[in-house]
């Protein structure tokens, strides 16, 4: 066992890197084998960090592979398809990208789309966690890679022009079905005519309850078309694009990204005063644009209609990770946080659901709508220990230890802590690890 985890956590440990081990694939490591059989860009960070407690070279080696898949103009695409896995295995493949048909893509074919960019912040927690020449050479790699992924999305996605950067899918904000992207999603013309042409394998793997609907499907299938007819180029995208938003989680990673890669060129004798000042123009920004003093909490903005997004979900509570944001903020962050919407105390019995408990359209089973996810409890911890607050972040910790007891699921039920969705999922596996040795 690794760290320091207690020794009553032994069985615990042991799933968890069995789960990672199982779904590893040569030199990536797969979400779960039979819903997401290729490698997803923000579950490579997350999983990276759980590997860098047994196995850093794993590490080292998820994160330059899917770096490796990095687009010329700095895009990490959320998805790199695994050439060995059927076209078919997962619904939109590789086919419906055509990602070989655009300039200055890479031989391996890929989704046109980003992810959260908490890349960086993994790769420098990883090797805070398991520092190694080795480690330091990973880090000496992946550094230009991370600044050219940093520089594509505060350059070619500041559709707002104010510092931010926009995610032109839902897919792209990880938080895929969120209620907050329901009003955005709503204005997105479709044709139901657009699913009958493709075929759901989502469905085939989960039950349908859980997943989003076929309307709500036929809008992320519509979107993609759009965003593919236009070359998946980013100049022009505020007049063409139907979906354009700016994520409070999204833009918090960014800034984060920021401090995480000036601790990196620090360690490799890079200048890190560059980042620290993207970094508090980032956090300002966040702060400026998307937080609401009405309602006390973070809120995703609408590039299309200007306005602030209504629903309260746990993406609002994402900006507590930026070390920098300012004492009213977090104190804001925290009343929302410790509200009955989202439970959170030093002794809490579940983690933080995805969505606020007490709305209407609260759905503790179809996934990002309720139910909890480790890594938004883990990205929300490290922002509690950012701040100093040692006894919230304990108690999240346990809650996590507690609920991840029923098994490395994809996510669980908010009230019950029931195991959904994947039951063998690389994220859970590799943050347990990680709360576990902390
Ligand atoms: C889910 O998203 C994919 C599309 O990217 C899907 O629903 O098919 C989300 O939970 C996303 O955050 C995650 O990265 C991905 C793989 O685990 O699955």
């Amino acid at each position: 066992m690794g760290g320091n985890a207690p020794r009553r956590h032994a069985g615990l440990w042991q799933l968890a890197v069995d789960t990672l081990d199982g779904n590893w694939e040569h030199d990536h490591t797969v979400p779960s084998r039979t819903l997401y059989p290729h490698q997803w860009s923000w579950d490579s960070a997350f999983i990276a960090i759980g590997w860098a407690h047994v196995r850093p070279d794993r590490a080292w080696r998820e994160l330059t592979s899917l770096f490796r898949a990095q687009w010329l103009d700095g895009r990490v695409p959320h998805i790199v398809f695994n050439p060995a896995v059927s076209g078919g295995a997962y619904f939109p493949g590789p086919e419906f990208w055509a990602s070989a048909t655009v300039d200055g893509t890479p031989p391996v074919a890929t989704s046109g789309l980003v992810q959260p960019p908490v890349h960086a912040l993994a790769a420098w927690h990883a090797y805070r966690i398991a520092p190694s020449a080795d480690g330091l050479a990973a880090l000496r790699r992946l550094y230009p890679r991370l600044v050219a992924q940093q520089h594509y999305l505060a350059t070619r996605r500041d559709v707002g022009g104010a510092g931010l950067a926009s995610i032109v899918h839902p897919w792209e904000s990880g938080l895929d079905n969120s209620p907050a992207w329901d009003a955005p999603l709503a204005a997105v013309p479709t044709e139901a005519a657009v699913m009958r042409a493709y075929r759901r394998r989502d469905i085939v793997h989960a039950a349908a309850a859980h997943r989003p609907t076929d309307l709500d499907y036929a809008r992320f299938v519509a979107i993609v078309t759009a965003y593919r007819a236009a070359g998946y180029r980013d100049d022009g995208l505020a007049g063409r694009h139907p979906f354009l938003v700016e994520c409070p989680l999204f833009n918090a990673a960014m800034g984060a990204a920021e401090h995480a890669l000036a601790g990196i060129a620090g360690e490799i004798g890079a200048d890190p005063g560059p980042h620290r000042e993207s970094a508090a123009r980032i956090t300002a920004a966040v702060v400026d644009r998307l937080y609401d003093p009405t309602t006390g909490t973070f809120h995703p903005r609408d590039l299309r209609t200007g306005q602030l997004t209504p629903a309260r979900t746990v993406l609002g509570l994402a900006p507590l990770i930026l070390p920098d944001l300012p004492t009213r903020q977090v104190e804001a962050v925290l009343v929302e946080a410790a509200s009955a919407r989202f439970g959170l105390a030093a002794r809490m019995t579940r983690p933080l659901p995805s969505h606020d408990r007490t709305a209407a359209d609260f759905e503790p089973l179809r996934y990002w709508r309720g139910p909890s996810w480790m890594n938004i409890n883990w990205l929300v911890r490290q922002g509690l220990l950012a701040h100093g607050h040692t006894r919230l972040a304990a108690g999240l910790r346990a809650s996590m230890i507690e609920l991840v007891g029923a098994g490395c699921h994809e996510y669980f039920h908010p009230d019950t802590g029931a195991g959904l969705g994947s039951p063998t999922f690389g994220w859970t596996a590799a943050l347990l690890l990680d709360v576990l040795a902390d």
